[in-house]
């Protein structure tokens, strides 16, 4: 533990004007704080409603709360003061306590930090009280609130024994020579080995819908000048945010904007329409386009007339079998009686068919999303269980009879990285990473 882990920390639910504020201090002198402001220390974990008075000026009336160590969210000794929520009543409250010795304010994710050092909670839990707080949409707060519970834990502690369990499995055959390996028992090994890794892949392959989940998932708006993708963008956000104009070439920056989709976070994007052009400023528009089309789930291609151009999207695109192309005819208000091979028509002036493409790209998104919400998400989680992955696959390429050593040291390995995604083993820089992105306060 560094030296300053032994300070007594302090900092407040908030930093704004609010109804009521929390201040926590929490460390070894934290006990201090009821002779600090002259009130009687309440029972443990009971509230009581003092008086907090500082050389004979009455700061405020405020409840408190006394949680001794071992029972309060960082292990130590805390106090919590629940003052009405004004800026100078926090401020002059910090000025006391830190005019007193190992008192201070606390550094982001500190009071997280704590409980993690303390043992009250894993590095999958701390990582996902940050995630909580930063959460915009109900399916990304049920993936992180599995994690705090501890599911996400489980599991991953149930990859780690399953690890182990093979290691034990492999130990035996140690034993035997190379012919009378019993078979069942070489079965046994190689089917829970496949087991084991398919269960990390698609964990890992989660991860990456579960990003698209936390940041949006991208929808495009394409197809030729004056498409009417300008005016789509508007019709779905109910917004101006892009210029519509019947010159041919209006757009030329990414235009994006974030809408909920049924609380799915999506990110739409308008861009510039696809054609040939010397114009530097509309070329440069185009390249963006081609861009974003590649890291989209969904685009919408679009044309007035009915006839869809795939050029741009045959050549880079259609073998990318999880991009949803989706045709939307547009201006169906005055060009009628065209073919029909579009998958939706829509009028962005009369709002027509506006509701049934975002039911369809609603549709194609949420099948895209997990079932369960045990999932590994932070880069760091997925690095290690990409590692470990890497360990277990290596076992395919050896021998059971004759590199049974060398299989033993790959499930070491794996089973190591397994417990490097919950565990920290004396590791501050990694927490300190962790805790680095926190708000003050937690
Ligand atoms: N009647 C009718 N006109 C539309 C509709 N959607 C777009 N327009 C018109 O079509 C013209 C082009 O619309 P934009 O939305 O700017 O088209 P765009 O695809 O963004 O064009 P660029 O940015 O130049 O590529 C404008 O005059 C719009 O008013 C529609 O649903 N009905
Ligand atoms: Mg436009």
């Amino acid at each position: 533990m560094k030296q300053n882990d032994y300070d007594t920390i302090f900092a407040s639910s908030s930093q704004f004007r609010s109804a009521i504020k929390i201040i926590r201090i929490s460390g070894k002198n934290a006990k201090k704080t009821s002779s600090i402001f002259n009130f009687k220390r309440p029972a443990p974990r009971t509230f009581g409603l003092r008086k907090l008075i500082y050389k004979d000026n009455v700061i405020d009336h405020a409840p408190v709360v006394w949680l001794p160590r071992g029972k309060s969210f960082t292990g130590e000794d805390t106090f919590e003061i629940y003052i009405h929520g004004s800026v100078v009543i926090e401020k002059w409250i910090y000025k006391i306590l830190s005019s007193y010795k190992n008192f201070r304010l606390a550094e982001p994710g500190e009071f997280t930090k704590r409980a993690t050092l303390n043992g009250n909670i894993d590095l999958v839990q701390a990582e996902s009280i940050n995630e909580i707080i930063n959460t915009q949409t109900e399916k990304q707060l049920s993936i992180a609130q599995a994690q705090l519970d501890g599911s996400l834990s489980n599991v991953i502690n149930s990859w780690r024994k399953e690890i182990i369990y093979i290691s034990s499995l492999i130990e035996s055959l140690i034993d035997f020579s190379d012919e009378d390996i019993p078979e069942e028992l070489s079965n046994l090994f190689l089917r829970r080995v496949k087991k084991i890794q398919k269960k990390i892949k698609d964990s890992v392959n989660f991860a990456k819908v579960a990003s698209f989940i936390k940041e949006g998932f991208i929808v495009t708006i394409i197809g030729k000048p004056n498409a009417g993708k300008s005016s789509l963008i508007n019709a779905l956000t109910k917004l101006n945010t892009s210029i519509v104009t019947d010159i041919p070439g209006t757009t030329r920056d990414l235009i994006q904007q974030k809408i909920d989709l049924k609380g799915l976070p999506v990110i739409l994007y308008d861009t510039a329409g696809i054609r040939k052009t010397n114009n530097i400023i509309e070329k440069k528009g185009i390249e963006l386009a081609i861009n974003i089309i590649k890291k989209s789930n969904v685009i919408l291609n679009l044309c007035e007339d009915g006839k869809f151009n795939y050029n741009i999207l045959e050549k880079d695109f259609l073998n990318d079998s999880k991009i949803k192309i989706i045709n939307v005819k547009t201006k169906v208000d005055i060009k009628k009686n065209s073919k029909k091979n579009a998958d939706v028509e829509i009028s962005s002036k009369t709002n027509f068919g506006i509701n049934i493409l975002l039911e369809k790209m609603y549709s194609y998104l949420s099948s895209l999303e997990p079932k369960e919400t045990c999932l590994i998400t932070s880069e760091r989680q997925v690095l290690h269980a990409k590692k470990a992955l890497s360990a277990l696959n290596r076992i395919n390429n050896l021998s059971i009879i004759e590199e049974t050593e060398l299989i033993a040291e790959e499930l070491r390995l794996a089973s190591k990285h397994i417990s490097n995604i919950t565990s920290f083993i004396d590791n501050e820089d990694v927490l300190d990473k962790i805790f680095s992105s926190f708000c003050i306060g937690k």
